[in-house]
């Protein structure tokens, strides 16, 4: 493991890292050390005893006169505030954003345009169906919200994993969640999709499959959030100084690459760590693997609107990167856990209408919608109007306006007048035009807009089915193969035959061969309808072939004793260079000759690990549990070492085959064997279905 080396160290205290940055500097002054301090009440006053409530006699009744027992009961009492209605589980990090060269040639956004500039941002992910308490890995949408805390206000990029949406107005947003929440008579299922109130809304409202694609993809069951690539989803507008607009797509790209989980090991996750994604970023985080995101644009020229067979206000298309090309434009590092969740991951308050100059919106109608819905909600979640004024919300420039008063006020207006225009304060605080100074003055984009005031779905949005093809044909064989058995699944777990039989009929519109399969396993007749496929595809939306590496790799050491450390350490030395993480797991805690246990094998569980070095004694054959370990790494594709007598825990699991297994026939060349089979990520090509673990 790397420094620091107790586990325990990386849930003590908070990781300091850049404190040079303006949003920590504010954040400083509201960040409370209670080191060598003396308890008080909410008032200040000391306290002698908090742990009896003043009563008459020893065994008498409690008085209401005790003050300090109604206040720790009063404040106990209010400690909740609704969860968000979507999005509720989620994690959260402090990080930089710097642009790499001035993009001033399409936007006035000074952090897009200044590459000296380093931006403090706060991200928090989060699955979206699940309430607060649900298990991090569901199959499900990752959340991806960025806040940029710019020197021209806040920015917001509130994203998500996957570049589609599966409604394309927001009138629909209220339906498509009731679909996929727990069913309403009997709150059951907690953050899962298959169900039939999900798969009906899917059957009757064709405009969701692109996105049901991705959610039967490894998409949707994402390795970690560092290791998953984020979209704006919608089409955006970079406005520049002169006033042009360029149409944009916002894409992060992780550098430690696109991976994902295996669905069996998903399901056991749950029950090993619900928090698994969660405690992953933090612990990358405090133990000084930050994670980086390159900031990707899609650029197109406002006179090429019209030119795609798509319409770019179609949140439910994306503009495949073989057509327009992603340019990587700037990096972000998330560097700092929180101190306090409730106060930062929980109170921060995203809104896709905040935005900045330079950056404006378009007339896609689910971006229209959520411009409203943000803000609505925060309202309820944060209590009142003045949620701004949280720390972890107030923007870094100063803020200066004429709105007064409401719930949890914390400032004190000083000025006399709270009313624009002014004569009695010298008209301030003065508005651009006021002040005759335009400079930094967010102007919206002016846009020719006429037409008849209607209530329908243009035209231009109705092909609901070409992406869904694109994305199904641009997937690897094992990829097929994981949304085919996804779909089983999720319809596996629908009550109702109809609902099954209409999603196949619909699925013939993706592709009649993935809707036979799919047919086939829910013992249906096979679809009669045949469409053709056109054939088209992208590579870029497949995860095969991804960039990964070593670094933050966990690997499960299996000892024993009789373990021999001589062989074992240059190998966990190398690969802790390569900055893997090594957790040593024995029969028991304490040591195992000289080599110092993490883990006994009981409490630990192969689910946790990317790959498995076998480097035990003989006792770890006749252990059950190590025996599991193995079987199971294996099932779930990855990648098992045996250095010397390790090789008998391999024989005693009796693992069906060799691919991504590196044993002493690999010789010297072992480390590198092993290292290169663990940046495979997993072994995909094995032959599992008939492998029990
Ligand atoms: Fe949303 C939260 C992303 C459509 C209404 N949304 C929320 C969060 C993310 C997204 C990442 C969590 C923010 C956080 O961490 O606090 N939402 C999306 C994306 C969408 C989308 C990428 C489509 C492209 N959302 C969408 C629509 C509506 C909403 C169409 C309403 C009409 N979303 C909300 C919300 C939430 C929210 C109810 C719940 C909590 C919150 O806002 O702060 O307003």
């Amino acid at each position: 493991m790397l420094a620091p080396r107790c586990r325990a160290d990386l849930y003590r205290g908070t990781t300091v890292a850049d404190d040079s940055n303006q949003k920590q500097q504010q954040l400083d002054q509201y960040r409370v050390d209670s080191t060598n301090t003396r308890y008080t009440t909410d008032q200040g006053v000391r306290i002698d005893d908090t742990d009896n409530s003043l009563s008459i006699g020893e065994r008498g009744p409690t008085i209401l006169e005790d003050f300090h027992l109604r206040e720790k009961v009063m404040r106990f009492d209010h400690e909740r505030i609704p969860e968000r209605v979507v999005h509720a589980r989620g994690s959260g990090a402090h990080g930089v954003f710097q642009v790499y060269e001035s993009l001033a040639e399409y936007t006035c956004a000074d952090f897009l345009s200044d590459p000296s500039l380093v931006t403090p941002v706060f991200v928090r992910f989060s699955t979206v169906a699940g309430s607060r308490g649900s298990a991090d890995t569901v199959r499900d949408v990752r959340g991806f919200a960025t806040k940029f805390f710019t020197r021209q206000g806040n920015y917001d990029l509130v994203g998500n994993n996957f570049p589609v949406f599966f409604v394309q107005d927001a009138i629909k947003f209220a339906d498509f969640v009731h679909s996929v929440k727990p069913e309403p008579h009997n709150e059951i299922p907690q953050a899962q999709s298959a169900h039939d109130t999900l798969w009906d809304f899917v059957q009757l409202q064709p405009e969701t499959m692109h996105t049901i694609m991705w959610l039967m993809s490894d998409r949707a069951i994402p390795r970690s959030f560092r290791m998953m690539q984020g979209f704006g989803v919608h089409t955006f507008r970079l406005v520049n100084a002169e006033g042009r607009g360029t149409f944009v797509k916002f894409h992060w790209r992780p550098k430690l690459g696109t991976h994902s989980l295996v669905w069996d090991e998903v399901l056991r996750i749950q029950g090993n760590d619900p928090d698994f994604n969660r405690r992953d970023l933090w612990e990358a985080i405090a133990s000084g693997q930050y994670p980086e995101w390159e900031l990707g644009l899609q650029l197109v020229p406002e006179a090429d609107e019209h030119k795609f067979d798509f319409d770019l206000l179609d949140p439910t298309k994306i503009i495949p990167e073989e057509e327009v090309p992603l340019r990587m434009v700037g990096k972000m590092t998330l560097n700092r856990n929180p101190d306090n969740f409730f106060a930062e991951t929980e109170q921060i308050a995203f809104c896709t209408a905040n935005v900045v100059p330079g950056i404006d919106f378009t007339n896609d109608p689910l971006l229209q919608g959520r411009n409203f819905s943000y803000l609505d909600t925060q309202l309820l979640r944060l209590g009142g109007p003045n949620f701004q004024q949280i720390p972890i919300n107030r923007p870094v420039a100063p803020v200066h306006n004429d709105n007064r008063d409401g719930f949890h006020q914390h400032m004190i207006h000083t000025s006399h007048t709270s009313y624009s225009k002014n004569s009695i304060s010298g008209g301030c605080p003065a508005t651009g035009v006021l002040a005759g100074d335009m400079n930094g003055v967010f102007r919206h984009y002016t846009e020719r807009v006429e037409g008849e005031k209607i209530r329908k779905r243009s035209p231009s949005f109705g092909d609901h089915y070409s992406q869904a093809t694109l994305f199904w044909n641009s997937m690897s064989p094992w990829e097929k193969e994981h949304i085919v058995k996804a779909f089983l699944f999720e319809l596996g777990h629908v009550e109702r035959r109809y609902i099954k039989e209409q999603v196949v009929e619909r699925l013939t519109n993706v592709d009649t061969g993935l809707a036979a399969h799919v047919a086939a396993g829910l013992g249906l007749p096979a679809p009669t309808a045949r469409t053709t496929n056109h054939g088209k595809s992208s590579p870029a939306l497949s995860q095969a072939g991804q960039p990964s590496g070593l670094a933050t790799r966990k690997i499960a050491i299996l000892v024993g004793d009789g373990t021999d450390a001589a062989a074992l350490n240059p190998v966990m030395q190398e690969l802790e260079s390569g900055k893997a993480v090594c957790d040593v797991i024995a029969p028991h805690e304490g040591m195992v000759g000289s080599l110092a246990v993490d883990k006994q094998v009981s409490a630990a569980s192969s689910v946790l690990y990317d790959a498995v070095l076998c480097a035990g004694g003989e006792e770890l054959t006749g252990n059950a549990y190590a025996v599991q370990f193995v079987r199971e790494a294996f099932r779930h594709g990855k990648t098992i070492g045996a250095l010397a007598d390790g090789e008998a825990l391999l024989r005693a699991a009796a693992l069906p085959g060799h691919q991504g297994v590196i044993d002493s026939s690999a010789g010297d060349g072992f480390t590198r064997a092993f290292t290169d089979a663990v940046i495979r990520h997993r072994h995909y090509d094995r032959d599992v279905d008939a492998f029990p673990a």
